[in-house]
């Protein structure tokens, strides 16, 4: 047998090691001149079998949040990640969420057993109802599948392995430039991403000719990302006319139109006006998927609570394509989480909380916009060199500067003001009291650094 033959075999060179190191231990002296421990290794890290790990770099958004906690300045600021502050410059619950939690916490009858692959089946319709509108022939028809998942991030990596799995087209567009993890996201669903024209730092609006052009010369069939409303990072969203001529030029070429919302309510402070985008695509019967996410209109962050809705040509085909969307899930989570998804469906279905989550929203909403006009001000005092005006222009929870990178690290090195290196400014991190320190910031940046 061969365990038999293994026995009779000389000991590894480990196995001596060993013996050598338990005979130490048990009281014999070491003999240092002993060749096999000679070979031991002479640090922990060449024991390790990840020694040749090498260290990555911080997330180019996470990350500022990362070098912001180790700055001992009490004047610092985080304008990086995109997270709603109150004017004291604290997160914020919002009433509304805290009251929904009590209620579930005093609920004895609530239970924590798994929820099913799909997620909660009363979060899954009145996300679908939020989004594409309580009237929606779509959800009328019952062509529309909404799975619950991981907040927008978990939404549209769901999304992206569906169709890499059953579409037959593997090549999405996503706006040039864009949330940087979208990138991530569909490369390592399986998809090939390109880009599409749609900044123009000239501008610093759309640049529409541009987008038209890339998605008129994409392959027929495409998949093409869409930012419902208030785009990740430029703050540039098409009017609705523009909104419909990419809405026929996407239809007369069958590209796939994949809607990331990360924003509902926090563009305009309305929640339906935000989702026209999706609606005049799901108005004309085609098909579709939306990514939702409640990390920033409800302040459910950690919670991680979102909704992957594909809105399909027929019942038949939506509840198939659910069938595999389930697939998709199990093997990747199990099933969702249920705090989160329970806190947004009793904000949902009670009419009272669902329009005390819309003033809370439309207050966020209205502070971001205020925050925009008063840096805006704040740079025209001080006689600040160039057009700012995109600042009030631009919508959303942030404002794409125009600053450079060497700019971005003199603020940081400076001012002790962090933001991401592309000169994107989280306006939802500002408040009354940090504006002029911000102000100042950006005009020593511009008259200073070229
Ligand atoms: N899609 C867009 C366009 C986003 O901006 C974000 C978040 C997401 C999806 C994902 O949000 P979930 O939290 O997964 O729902 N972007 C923020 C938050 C920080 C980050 O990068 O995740 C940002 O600062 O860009």
């Amino acid at each position: 047998m061969h365990r038999g033959n293994d026995s009779h075999s000389s000991p590894s060179p480990a196995d001596r090691r060993l013996s050598a190191l338990v005979r130490h231990l048990q009281g014999s002296p070491l003999d240092a001149a002993d060749p096999c421990l000679a070979a031991a290794p002479t640090s922990a890290a060449q024991i390790s079998v990840f020694d040749h790990v090498v260290r990555a770099p911080e997330d180019p958004i996470l990350g500022v949040t990362v070098a912001y906690n180790k700055d001992p300045s009490p004047n610092k600021l985080n304008l990086g990640v995109g997270a709603y502050r109150t004017e004291e410059g604290k997160p914020l619950v919002l009433n509304v969420v805290r009251k929904a939690e009590q209620m579930l916490v005093n609920d004895r009858s609530r239970v924590k057993e798994y929820l099913p692959i799909v997620g909660l089946a009363d979060f899954n319709k009145l996300s679908a109802k939020l989004i594409l509108g309580t009237d929606s022939p779509a959800i009328q028809d019952n062509r529309v599948t909404t799975v619950q998942c991981l907040s927008g991030t978990g939404s549209l990596r769901v999304g992206a392995e569906f169709l890499a799995r059953h579409y037959h087209q593997h090549t999405i567009y996503i706006p040039q430039p864009t949330w940087g993890n979208h990138v991530k996201i569909f490369g390592l669903a399986g998809l090939a991403v390109k880009t599409y024209h749609y900044y123009d730092p000239a501008t610093r609006g759309l640049n529409f000719k541009g987008l038209l052009e890339d998605l008129g010369s994409a392959p027929s069939g495409a998949i093409v990302l869409l930012h419902a409303c208030a785009h990740n990072p430029t703050g540039v969203d098409p009017t609705a006319q523009e909104w419909e001529q990419i809405r026929k030029l996407m239809r007369s070429k069958a590209l796939l139109p994949f809607f990331d919302s990360a924003y509902q309510g926090f563009a305009s402070g309305n929640l339906d006006a935000d989702a026209q985008s999706i609606r005049m695509f799901v108005r004309d019967g085609g098909e579709c998927l939306v990514a939702q996410s409640y990390a920033k209109n409800m302040g459910l962050y950690g919670e991680r609570v979102g909704a992957l809705s594909m809105v399909c040509r027929s019942a038949d085909v939506a509840s198939r394509v659910e069938s595999q969307l389930k697939l998709v899930i199990r093997p990747m989570y199990s099933s969702p989480p249920i705090h989160g998804a329970s806190i947004v469906a009793t904000i949902l279905k009670d009419r009272a909380m669902f329009q005390e989550w819309e003033v809370e929203l439309k207050a966020m909403a209205d502070r971001i916009i205020s925050m925009r006009k008063q840096l805006f001000d704040a740079l025209r005092s001080r006689g600040t060199p160039g057009d700012w005006s995109h600042i009030i222009k631009q919508i959303g929870m942030f404002t794409f500067t125009g600053l450079n990178s060497a700019q971005v690290a003199f603020m940081t090195k400076e001012y002790h003001i962090y933001l991401t290196s592309d000169g994107r400014i989280s306006m939802a991190g500002l408040s009354s009291r940090t504006v002029p320190h911000l102000a100042d910031a950006i005009h020593a940046a511009v008259t200073k650094v070229a």
